[in-house]
């Protein structure tokens, strides 16, 4: 069976677009994942189901996006032993704030470490999972140090319209 070191689940595949940063980072740093679309409300029995298979798996990090009552990312973490990373998404009337307060606001005991809302939020967890690795990993540290020189590079490079003159 194929070993993956995160796996990605979103309760929709309305979801997909706005993971698309989540999804380049992970590539671009050879990090091995599989993404699924499972949902804690819609879809529990198969959640659980693909849940109890992911340590087998060699599986090191979790990310769990969803919106709305977003409970995805806290029913991964009370669920399996892994550190989740939740990501809440702003679908729905309330643009992710109804999300980012179910996926942040877990009762004690059941950690989700939760990423701001939206396209940001998914880019950053596939960093800060990068970052966990890369502990451990020292080929994976040297790609994502090559990543963050390039990173600031862009900002260091980056050209103003001629109307706000030159520095
Ligand atoms: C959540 O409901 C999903 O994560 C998605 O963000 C939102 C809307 O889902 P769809 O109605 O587009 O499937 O569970």
């Amino acid at each position: 069976m194929k070993q993956i070191q995160v796996a990605v689940v979103m309760g929709s595949a309305s979801d997909a677009e706005t993971l698309e940063g989540c999804r380049e980072v992970l590539a671009e740093l050879k990090i091995p994942f599989e993404a699924r679309v499972l949902s804690a409300h819609r879809t529990p029995g198969p959640l659980e189901e693909w849940l109890d298979g992911l340590p087998g798996r060699g599986t090191r990090i979790l990310i769990a996006a969803a919106g709305m009552a977003a409970h995805l990312a806290g029913v991964c973490a009370a669920k399996v032993a892994l550190p989740v990373i939740g990501v809440p998404l702003p679908s729905g009337d309330l643009k992710g704030m109804d999300a980012l307060l179910s996926t942040a606001q877990m009762p004690g005991g059941v950690p989700v470490a939760t990423m701001g809302i939206g396209s940001a939020g998914a880019k950053n967890a596939a960093l800060f999972a990068a970052r966990i690795l890369a502990l451990s990993d020292p080929d994976l540290a040297s790609r994502l140090a090559a990543r963050r020189e390039r990173d600031t590079a862009r900002v260091l490079e980056a050209k103003l319209p001629p109307a706000w003159g030159t520095p």
